[in-house]
């Protein structure tokens, strides 16, 4: 098996909905990583021992989500030199308003690369944890390179909103608004 260059963890298997995205987007781009549930709150030892050996153990980005009292990213990134980057899982409560200060407002001296909240987030993660071992990995440029290519292709290739759009939004909305005309 191919030695994971990312190391994507998350608080609690709950998380895991969101990260999937972080996930699919490294293998899409073929980027080696690994997954595991390390919560910063209920196995704290397990936190420390992950992120003090991921270095030696080869891992170049770890990408952390955690939800709530997002706890995860900043001590994580405390106890390793390895970007981190941080995705804030959207809570139940505040909408992942939490997670997001919890993540964001770390003390000057150690950062933690904050992406936006849920999925959006971790596919980003994703991406920017694909251009950071792209720097050393040509191939994963590469990848990363095709990607953006194909995602322009793909806006590019439909102008058109209505056409895009799925037949029953459209039809609705424009039988309503045939209604209203002719009112
Ligand atoms: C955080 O608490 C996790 O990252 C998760 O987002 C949140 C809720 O965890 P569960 O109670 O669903 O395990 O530590």
């Amino acid at each position: 098996m191919e030695k994971a260059l990312v190391g994507v963890i998350m608080g609690s298997t709950s998380d895991w909905e969101t990260m999937e995205q972080a996930a699919k987007t490294l293998e899409e781009l073929g980027v080696a990583f690994e997954s595991r549930v390390v919560s910063a709150h209920r196995t704290p030892d397990l936190l420390f021992a992950y992120a003090s050996e991921a270095e030696k153990r080869g891992i170049e980005v770890i990408i952390a989500g955690a939800g709530g009292a997002a706890h995860l990213p900043g001590m994580t990134a405390a106890k390793t030199v390895l970007p981190v980057l941080g995705v804030p899982v959207e809570s139940k409560a505040l909408k992942g308003l939490d997670s997001l200060l919890s993540i964001a407002q770390m003390p000057g001296g150690i950062p933690v690369g904050t992406l936006a909240i849920g999925k959006a987030g971790a596919m980003n993660a994703a991406l920017l944890a694909a251009a950071i071992v792209g720097n050393k990995h040509p191939e994963i440029r590469e990848a990363l390179r095709k990607f953006r290519a194909a995602q322009t292709g793909k806006v590019l290739a439909t102008p058109n909103p209505a056409v895009a759009v799925v037949g029953a939004v459209v039809r609705g909305s424009s039988s309503k608004a045939s209604k209203r005309k002719k009112r």
